[in-house]
C-alpha cells in the first residue's frame, strides 16, 4: 500500500480556469519552490473542464497543464479524476493517474488505512464513465470533429456560469451513506462536495475554488488551510 507524507499536499475542486486563479497560482509558487510539498493530490475537478485526446480543449488551461508536466518530473503527483477532468493518462505520463473506476485507492497514513478518491462514486448517473471511451473512439472522433470546437465552446460558457459553491443541508446524512462503503478504512478523503468539513472519519476536502483552502498533511493529521 502506498503511504501518505508528512506535509503531503491536497487540492480539491480548484474549477480552473473559469472559478478563479488559485490553482495556476499555487502550481507556479511549487514550481519555484516558494510553497515545497512532498506529496501532491490532486483530487479532481482542479479543472473545470479538461479530458485527453483533444487538443481544443488544453488551450483553454496550457499555461497550468504545462506546469504541471514539468512539476510532475520532480514531484509526486497523484491524480484523483473528477467528473470534470478525466482520461487525463495521456496528457500526464508522469502523473499516476485513477480513473474513477479505480477509485477509491487505498493509502497508509501511519496506522491509519485511507481510503481516497474524488467523492463521486457513490452518485447514481453513469454519464461520464462513457466520456472516455467516447473519446478514445477513432470513429466518434473524427464525426465529431467538425462541431468540436462548438460543442466545447458552448460547454465552457455554460460552465463558466454555473455556481458551484452550497452549503449541503443534510450534508451528514449523506456521509453515513458514503461510509457504508468504507467499513475497512479509518480514514476517508473525499473532495466533490466542496463542503470543507469533518465528519467523523469522514474528511470533506475544501474545495480551492469555494473555500480558497487546500489539505496538507501535518503531524500525520489533515489539516486545512490557505496557501
Ligand atoms: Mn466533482
Amino acid at each position: 500500500m502506498l503511504a501518505i507524507k508528512e506535509n503531503a499536499l491536497f487540492i480539491a475542486d480548484s474549477h480552473y480556469p473559469h472559478h478563479g486563479d488559485d490553482f495556476l497560482a499555487l502550481l507556479q509558487k511549487l514550481d519555484s519552490e516558494e510553497i515545497q510539498t512532498s506529496q501532491l493530490f490532486l483530487m479532481g475537478d482542479n479543472f473545470d473542464l479538461l479530458f485527453g485526446h483533444n487538443d481544443y480543449i488544453q488551450t483553454f488551461s496550457a499555461e497550468a497543464i504545462s506546469l504541471l508536466q514539468t512539476l510532475s518530473e520532480k514531484l509526486e503527483i497523484h491524480y484523483f479524476e473528477g467528473n470534470h477532468d478525466f482520461c487525463l493518462r495521456a496528457l500526464f505520463p508522469y502523473i499516476t493517474v485513477y480513473s474513477r473506476e479505480v477509485q477509491p485507492v487505498m493509502f497508509q497514513l501511519g496506522e491509519k488505512k485511507v481510503a481516497i478518491s474524488h467523492g463521486d462514486k457513490y452518485m447514481t448517473g453513469f454519464g461520464y464513465d462513457l466520456y472516455c471511451k467516447i473519446l478514445r473512439n477513432k470513429i466518434t472522433l473524427t464525426l465529431l470533429k467538425p462541431f468540436e470546437k462548438a460543442i466545447i465552446n458552448h460547454r465552457m460558457k455554460k460552465l463558466s456560469q454555473k455556481h458551484i459553491c452550497f452549503t449541503f443541508h443534510g450534508f451528514e446524512k449523506r456521509v453515513e451513506e458514503i461510509l457504508r462503503h468504507y467499513e475497512d478504512a479509518d480514514l476517508v478523503i473525499e473532495g466533490h462536495f466542496h463542503q470543507s468539513k469533518k465528519v467523523g472519519k469522514y474528511i470533506s476536502l475544501p474545495s480551492q475554488a469555494c473555500q480558497g483552502l487546500v489539505a496538507q498533511v501535518e503531524e500525520a493529521e489533515v489539516v486545512f488551510k490557505q496557501l
